[in-house]
């Protein structure tokens, strides 16, 4: 294991793991703090980057690292979810042993209908889970935007001769409380790990840095079966790995931590390992604002590193100068297909498909979602409009702070989300 290692090096030993390696992504969570934008869709399905979803970034992520056998353990607001993985994740061919399977929460336990917790929702499908045989389970969350790749990871938890691995990586101890928080020693064993500490212990010789868990793991399978029998009957559990399974394995096992290293060729000038939780509204706006500049963290160019979705066939984009000679124009800014910009200006924003921007508009710094109509005279600054809306003409947003309160959700950075909902408040 060379810790400098790009992901280039992986050998044939850790490519075959790999192939026997069961990944299983928890796409359950409802990210509340995403407001309205996951009232009906879970937050895995949530489109990024113009054309992308969420969950897609963990998905490629496995597919790039040679992992083909992955289960999606879905549970809340699961519609779109399903429907885009079924869309767009059905290439893998079950005759080499390769799929994307659905696990929707199965209500097997007695008593109880719901996942309880993060390891509940493994329990409840250990059946099929065990049924594939894995050596290794990796378990991921499916709402972070990252790229990484796993077979770095097992070949460290292999090399390590670890019973667990999680990835970690720094973060601003202010930020910690957010997160599992580990200690670690030289050989990079997990000493102590703490779920959301109410006081983050800061990294030796890093005053203002913490260890964070990526919430990723790597079990031994047969360990971690044993684990999730054992808590599924025990008495006080929440169920949860960061919560009761890992605390309760550091001390008694091999735990190790691994530090994440984004494994794409990054842009130049960009040095930081990218790895969003794009969970807020401000996050979220910001990761996307991001894509708009001219050195963005996050590359989508890689080609080395595809990133695959299911995409709606649409037109190319287009930008019209209208009969009036007013200029259909969009600069810094990222517009997917399906668009059509006529006579108005778009500046430092992520069209995703299907939108139009009509005559006379000005829409900047903003973050526009699918099959968005927005009507004429409309300016929007700052804000966040979700998908299908119809923007009626005039609407101006991101220019009085107390109005945008008044009628929208507006974060404390001034970042105002645009619903459906709240338009039919206003009768528009
Ligand atoms: P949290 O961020 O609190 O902590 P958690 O709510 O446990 O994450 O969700 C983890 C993942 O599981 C998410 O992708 C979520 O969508 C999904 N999920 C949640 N409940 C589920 C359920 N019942 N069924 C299916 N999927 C479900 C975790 C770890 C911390 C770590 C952070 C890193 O506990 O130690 O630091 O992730 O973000
Ligand atoms: P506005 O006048 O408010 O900008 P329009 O509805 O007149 O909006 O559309 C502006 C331009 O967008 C049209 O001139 C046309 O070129 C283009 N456009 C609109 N709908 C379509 C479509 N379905 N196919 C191709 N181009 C279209």
């Amino acid at each position: 294991y060379d810790p400098t290692d790009r992901g280039t090096a992986i050998d044939i030993e850790v490519n075959d793991r790999l192939r026997k390696t069961l990944a299983l992504i928890l796409a359950g969570g409802r990210g509340s703090r995403l407001m309205d934008l996951t009232d009906w869709h879970a937050k895995p399905a949530i489109p990024f980057a113009g054309k992308f979803r969420i969950v897609d970034f963990t998905l490629s992520n496995c597919i790039n690292s040679g992992i083909r056998r992955i289960g999606v353990l879905t549970q809340y607001k699961a519609h779109s979810l399903l429907q885009h993985i079924q869309r767009g994740w059905g290439f893998l061919r079950g005759e080499f042993n390769e799929f994307v399977e659905l696990l929707p929460a199965q209500q097997r336990t007695q008593g109880e209908n719901w996942y309880k917790g993060t390891a509940d929702a493994v329990f409840q499908n250990l059946d099929i889970v065990r049924a594939h045989r894995p050596e290794h389970v990796l378990v991921l969350a499916g709402d972070h935007v990252y790229k990484m790749h796993y077979g770095k990871m097992l070949a460290h938890h292999l090399a390590a001769g670890a019973d667990v691995t999680v990835a970690c990586i720094e973060v601003p101890l202010e930020a910690a409380r957010g997160f599992g928080v580990m200690a670690v020693d030289d050989d990079d064993r997990i000493v102590r790990f703490d779920e959301k500490p109410a006081h983050p212990q800061p990294m030796p010789g890093h005053p203002d840095k913490a260890l964070a868990s990526m919430g990723i793991y790597i079990f031994n399978a047969q360990l971690l079966f044993d684990l999730l029998h054992k808590d599924s009957t025990a008495a006080a559990t929440t169920h949860d790995f960061g919560k009761d399974l890992i605390p309760a394995l550091v001390g008694s096992h091999r735990v190790i931590a691994h530090h994440f290293q984004d494994s794409c060729v990054m842009h130049e000038g960009a040095r930081e390992h990218y790895w969003r939780d794009v969970g807020t509204i401000d996050a979220y706006w910001e990761a996307n604002m991001d894509l708009t500049t001219v050195t963005p963290a996050l590359n989508l160019y890689d080609e080395s590193w595809p990133i695959w979705t299911d995409q709606p066939q649409s037109p190319p984009a287009k930008f019209v100068f209208d009969s009036d000679n007013r200029r259909g124009m969009a600069v810094d800014s990222l517009v997917a297909g399906g668009c059509i910009v006529s006579g108005a200006v778009v500046r430092r924003s992520m069209l995703f498909s299907n939108v139009r921007v009509n005559s006379f508009c000005v829409v900047e710094d903003a973050v526009i979602l699918p099959n968005v109509d927005i009507g004429r005279h409309a300016r929007l600054r700052r804000c966040i409009v979700d998908q299908g809306v119809v923007v009626p003409p005039g609407l101006v947003v991101g220019e009085d702070a107390a109005l945008d309160a008044a009628r929208f959700h507006r974060t404390e950075k001034g970042i105002t989300l645009v619903t459906a909902e709240k338009l039919k408040l206003l009768g528009a």
